[in-house]
């Protein structure tokens, strides 16, 4: 299939063959007459997210990487995805590229590729949409004295799309039905954490007024993508808040990484706490109460250790209508024991970690990447793809410099009532 026209036939496909959709995509139990049913999955529906740092140093290399099968982290990569085998998947760091180019390219020339003797993965659906990073905001918002670069743009990065994200899905996404809130400003959120500029008297003065009258809360973009599985449509709730690092005393990433997560947990709730967010197409409102979701993504923030604000993650784990499964593995256990350095003192316990990152002096390895499913949907199982260092797989996530990515893919499983009737 030529790459450019796979996603129109998504689209036809949406419209009119949903059934033949679900009979294809491991969901085998809403039919007494599929006997080809995955054991492992029916009658769940498997659920991850992964930061695949499949992000480049400029616009166009990405694509380069692509087009051919032989780039070595894309190969990995996409392995660790075909040996987790989920039936939906964010992927963080991902370039942005319009018309679908790279993803296609992604599932062409990787993912559909039996890699290392892994079985290939088809996803027939995917959602991409531009991101706030590296686009450039022409205000010195890092207040250095001169405006451009990647820390002035909506959201860090070198150019235009650097460190987007896609939605993958075995199960159609109901494109027309996606809500976007790119644009939404952080000024516009009740009680928002806006940064304080300490040298000046005034308060939460860090942003200037002309800056926070086009400041984007998002730094990549919050994305509510619908998701049709079985007569259930499940929202998949995608972000990827920024770094509460790289600033100072002020802690203006800190703040935005808190509130950034805050939004999902207004988003979830009815009435007054989500009536104030609005999406790119000027629609009020949150989620339909009562509507299953999983909120996903790398959301740089540990509960315990490293450097977001306090309670920032717990206002998802937390939440009254989340659920939060704790997915763990070994490998994370054996990781911070063999790295030390800052591991030793952390108060997390290392077998949540999904992240290897620095450990001297900081942060040392964190719980970053949440796959978190609301209430309705109920976990069944849950774990992170982080192999000790004995599993021959150890070889898809290694150490620094690391084959794939710092994170790692996190899963869960979860009972969507829909596929068990
Ligand atoms: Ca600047
Ligand atoms: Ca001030
Ligand atoms: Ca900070
Ligand atoms: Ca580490």
């Amino acid at each position: 299939m030529r790459p450019s026209t796979r996603h129109l036939v998504c689209l036809a496909v949406l419209s009119i063959a949903v059934p033949a959709a679900l009979s294809v995509s491991g969901a085998a139990a809403v039919s007494e007459t599929s006997p080809a049913t995955d054991a492992k999955h029916a009658p769940s529906l498997r659920v991850a997210t992964y930061n695949l740092s499949l992000n480049r140093n400029r616009p166009g290399q990405l694509e380069a990487d692509l087009s051919t099968g032989t780039n070595a982290q894309a190969r990995a990569v996409a392995e660790v995805i075909q040996r987790s085998d989920p039936d939906i998947v964010l992927l963080n760091e991902f370039d942005y590229v319009p018309d679908y180019r790279a993803v296609d390219l992604f599932r062409d020339n990787y993912l559909e590729v039996g890699q290392h003797g892994a079985d290939p993965i088809e996803f027939r659906y995917a959602y991409v949409a531009p991101s706030n990073t590296g686009v450039p905001s022409g205000h010195d918002l890092n207040n250095n004295g001169s405006v451009g670069g990647p820390d002035d743009a909506f959201g860090f990065g070198f150019y235009p799309g650097q460190y987007g994200m896609a939605v993958l899905s075995k199960y159609p996404i109901r494109t027309d039905q996606v809500r976007t809130f790119r644009l939404f400003r952080w000024k516009d959120m009740p009680g928002a954490l806006l940064p304080d500029d300490p040298a000046t008297p005034a308060p939460a003065d860090w942003y200037s007024a002309q800056e926070l009258e086009v400041f984007r809360l998002s730094s990549k973009s919050h994305w509510d993508v619908p998701v049709q599985v079985g007569r259930k449509t499940v929202h998949v709730l995608a972000s990827h808040p920024t770094p509460p690092v790289f600033d100072g005393p002020e802690d203006r990433n800190g703040r935005r990484n808190h509130d950034e997560i805050r939004f999902w947990a207004d988003y979830v709730r009815p009435g007054r706490h989500s009536s104030y967010i609005y999406d790119d197409e000027g629609r009020y409102g949150g989620l339909r109460p009562g509507s299953p979701f999983v909120v996903l993504g790398d959301q740089n923030s540990d509960p315990f250790d490293g450097d977001s604000v306090p309670g920032a993650i717990q206002q998802l784990t937390e939440h009254p209508r989340i659920v939060d499964p704790m997915p763990d593995s070994a490998g994370a256990v054996e990781a911070a024991r063999l790295q030390g350095g800052a591991n030793t003192t952390h108060r997390s316990d290392p077998r949540y970690d999904t992240a290897d990152f620095n450990d001297v002096p900081a942060p040392g390895n964190l719980r970053a990447d949440y796959v978190l499913p609301s209430k309705q949907l109920r976990p069944l199982d849950a774990g992170v793809f982080w192999p000790v260092r004995a599993d021959p797989l150890a070889r898809l996530t290694g150490e620094y410099p690391f084959p794939t990515s710092d994170h790692r893919l996190v899963w869960v499983d979860v009972r969507v009532p829909a596929l068990t009737r």
